[in-house]
C-alpha cells in the first residue's frame, strides 16, 4: 500500500524522529532515565505513533532496520547529554525491541556495535522486551540475552502482567527489571484487584533482585501509592509526556 510504500523510505533514509518520555524518581522528583519512542513524521498525515505503523515494520520485514535506527539515534542522543552534564549523575536510556528483533541471532552483536560507534557505556542502555518474544523462541532469547548481560546492556520486561510467560520462565530469564502494565497503574489507589496485582509485581521483583518501574502513572494518588508499595521509578502523564530532545533538555537543565 501506499503506506507501506513510504514507511520503507522513511525507515530507509532516516525520516523518523524519536521522542521521550522521563523516568522519575518518585522520592527526589528527579528524571532518572528516559524512554525513547519512535514517530513517523508523515508528509500529508502528520506526526504518526508507532501504533499506526509498528504492525507494518514487523510484516514488511523493516523491524531490525528501525530499531537500528532507533539504537543508534537514542545511544548518540544519550551520549551527547551525558557531555553536558559530566558530573551529574548519568541519565539512563530504554529502548523498545520487537520480538523479531530479540530472536535475531545477530541482534546483542548489532547493539555491541552500535555502544562502539556511539562511545556509550552499555549500563546506561536498558533494552525493554516483551513476553512475546520469549514465548516464541525460548531458546534464541534465552541466549540473546546472556550475550547483552554478557556486553554490559539491561533488560527489562515491558507491560508486565499482561504476557503469556510463566513464572517459571521468569526465573530462568537473565532480565535486570520489570515494568509494571500501565493498565494495573491508572487506577491504583482506586481499585482493590489492582492494588493486590502491583503489591505482587513489587514483591516478586524484590525476591528476584530485579528493579521495577510503574509505567502509565496519571494522578498523585497512584504514586503515592506506589511509593507506599515499595515502587519508586515512574512515568506517565502526571510528570511528562513524551516529549521532542530539545524539551527534555531543558527538563533536564532545570534540575541541575
Ligand atoms: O508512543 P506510543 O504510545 O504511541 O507507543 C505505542 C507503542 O509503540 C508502545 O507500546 C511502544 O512500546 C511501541 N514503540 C514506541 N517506540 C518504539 C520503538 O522505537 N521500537 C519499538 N519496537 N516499539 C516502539
Ligand atoms: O508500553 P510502553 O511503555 O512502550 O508504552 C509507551 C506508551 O505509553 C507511549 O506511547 C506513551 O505515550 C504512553 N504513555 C506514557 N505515559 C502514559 C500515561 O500516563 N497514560 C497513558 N494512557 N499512556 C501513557
Ligand atoms: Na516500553
Amino acid at each position: 500500500t501506499d503506506v507501506e510504500l513510504h514507511l520503507v523510505t522513511a525507515v530507509r533514509n532516516g525520516d523518523l524522529l524519536l521522542h521521550y518520555q522521563p523516568e522519575i524518581d518518585l522520592l527526589t522528583g528527579t528524571i532518572t532515565a528516559v524512554e525513547a519512542l519512535v514517530r513517523w513524521p508523515h508528509p500529508t498525515l502528520g506526526l504518526l505513533p508507532p501504533g499506526v505503523f509498528i504492525d507494518v515494520v514487523e510484516t514488511t520485514n523493516l523491524a531490525g532496520e528501525l530499531g537500528r535506527w532507533v539504537l543508534r539515534t537514542g545511544c548518540r542522543q544519550l551520549r551527547a547529554w551525558h557531555a553536558l552534564d559530566p558530573d551529574g549523575p548519568p541519565l539512563g536510556l530504554s529502548v523498545n525491541v520487537t520480538p523479531a528483533e530479540l530472536i535475531t541471532r545477530d541482534f546483542a552483536s548489532t547493539v555491541a556495535g552500535i555502544l562502539t560507534d556511539t562511545d556509550l557505556d552499555g549500563r546506561h542502555l536498558t533494552l525493554e522486551i516483551t513476553e512475546t518474544a520469549i514465548v516464541r523462541d525460548t531458546r534464541q532469547a534465552l541466549s540473546t540475552l546472556r550475550d547483552l548481560k554478557d556486553i554490559g546492556v539491561k533488560v527489562a520486561i515491558d507491560d508486565f502482567g499482561t504476557g503469556y510467560s510463566s513464572l517459571a520462565q521468569l526465573k530462568a530469564l537473565p532480565v535486570d527489571g520489570l515494568k509494571i502494565d500501565r493498565g494495573f497503574v491508572h487506577s491504583l489507589g482506586q481499585d482493590a484487584g489492582d492494588l493486590a496485582i502491583v503489591r505482587a509485581i513489587v514483591a516478586l521483583a524484590d525476591s528476584f533482585g530485579l528493579a521495577v518501574v510503574a509505567e502509565g502513572v496519571e494522578t498523585e494518588l497512584a504514586a503515592r501509592t506506589l511509593v507506599d508499595l515499595g515502587c519508586t521509578r515512574a512515568q506517565g502523564y502526571l510528570y511528562a509526556k513524551p516529549c521532542g530532545a530539545a524539551e527534555l533538555e531543558t527538563m533536564l537543565a532545570m534540575q541541575r
